[in-house]
């Protein structure tokens, strides 16, 4: 039998990812590998990463150059076309065959592990993209014959009980809790974020502190605008790379706006500003779901993709929230790229009942998907059941 979640035995994961784009291939898999290797579980955990400069821009702990390398109790790999064959021996051949391999997003498995596999009793997982959308639940789990004999399950996170979850590591809200009832903590990551005692002091005295990570083509002149038009004082805070050459182009003119440029952040540190804001506005994947967590009015714009799948998946979220029809219309207006509907929306939200229902509804859909097992528990709980010699095989 295998290891269950709390059985001192441990497994073994080898977890793939390429980046095609952006942060969240590399985001997900790296917050999945710490959990997976950290307490209470402490599995064995080896990330094979093909783009460590991506990785390093999350992880400042990275070595790009390092082809093997410790982090966080994490094994990870630089995974290139010429990594020798022997580098991937271990991956589903452990004697104890209590292993299970990885792929994330559908990436295609190294031919050298590919080749191992039929001889092999590993686990073969497929984790898929996040998705709200129905068929998800049906589709979570199923098997898929692969050459070989082999068998290859499917592995959706999910916003219900019959899909895997969302990622979550224990204590998390606990930790969040305690973060937002300390106002000195907040002040020493702004700080760190390079802020000022001014802007500091400015949010202490309760301006509205809000953080975009947004694409390209969001609304970014409305948000700016309405944000200027509210009596209450905004500071707007810019990740690296968000919305370039905006501090030249952009006058406040009320003085109720100051937009500050803030590094890239690792992921601990995201997720704790995600906490002190009292706005997210996320996109993607990953700081999708970490905005959920912090409980507090957010946005989300997905990835843009082709026959506008990505509005199918915005309209099966939006169908799940509790949130008011105007919330779910203000976000739609985000991603449609409506100026003016979102400008119109905005200042409607920023309104002080409205604001309260927002925030109220946001804690509340936290609060009830916190109530449903998480990511890794369902993954382990998964490979929990199954026996090794039968994992991946077709009877
Ligand atoms: O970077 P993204 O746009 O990634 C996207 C999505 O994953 C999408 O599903 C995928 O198809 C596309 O890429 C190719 O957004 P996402 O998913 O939110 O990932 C960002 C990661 O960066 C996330 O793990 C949080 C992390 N991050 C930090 O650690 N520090 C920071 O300061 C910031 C801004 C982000």
């Amino acid at each position: 039998m295998r290891h269950h979640p709390g059985c001192p035995t441990p497994l073994w994961f080898d977890i793939f990812c390429q980046v095609v784009d952006n942060f969240g291939d590399i985001g997900v898999c790296w917050r999945l590998a710490r959990q997976l290797a950290a307490a209470p579980h402490r599995h064995h955990v080896r990330l094979w990463v093909d783009d460590l400069h991506t990785f390093q821009r999350l992880e400042p702990g990275v070595n790009a150059q390092q082809r093997l390398q410790q982090l966080d109790g994490v094994q990870i790999l630089h995974w290139t076309t010429d990594t020798p064959a022997r580098y991937f021996a271990g991956s589903g051949a452990r004697a104890d065959a209590n292993s299970v391999v990885i792929e994330a997003f559908g990436c295609d498995l190294p031919p050298a592990v590919l080749n191992a596999m039929p001889e092999r009793n590993c686990l073969w997982l497929n984790l898929e993209y996040l998705s709200a959308e129905d068929w998800v639940e049906g589709f979570h789990l199923q098997p898929s014959l692969q050459p070989g004999g082999l068998r290859k399950h499917f592995f959706f996170p999910g916003f219900t009980v019959k899909t895997g979850g969302l990622l979550r590591e224990p204590g998390l809200l606990e930790k969040r809790n305690a973060w937002q009832a300390n106002p000195a903590a907040r002040r020493a990551l702004l700080a760190q974020c390079g802020l000022n005692t001014t802007d500091i002091d400015t949010i202490d005295n309760g301006a509205r502190l809000v953080l975009v990570f947004c694409y390209p083509d969001a609304p970014l002149s409305a948000l700016a605008q309405a944000l200027a038009a509210n009596s209450r004082p905004t500071v707007l805070l810019l990740p690296d790379g968000v919305w370039p050459g905006v501090e030249d182009t952009i006058d406040a003119g009320t003085g109720r706006l100051q937009i500050r440029r803030i590094p890239f952040l690792r992921q601990p540190d995201f997720d704790r500003l995600l906490w002190s804001c009292d706005l997210n506005i996320v996109r993607g994947e990953d700081s999708w779901v970490r905005a959920h967590w912090a409980g507090r009015p957010m946005i989300w714009q997905p990835y843009t993709q082709a026959e506008n799948a990505h509005w199918v998946k915005l309209d099966a979220w939006l169908a799940r929230t509790p949130l008011h029809a105007d919330t779910r219309k203000l976000i739609r207006h985000w991603t449609a790229g409506d100026e003016t509907a979102f400008s119109l929306g905005l200042a409607h939200h920023l309104q002080a009942d409205i604001w309260t229902r927002w925030e109220q509804q946001s804690a509340a859909w936290c609060h009830a998907l916190a109530a449903q097992p998480d990511l890794a528990s369902n993954l382990l709980t998964f490979c929990a059941g199954f026996p090794v010699a039968t994992a991946n095989r077709l009877k």
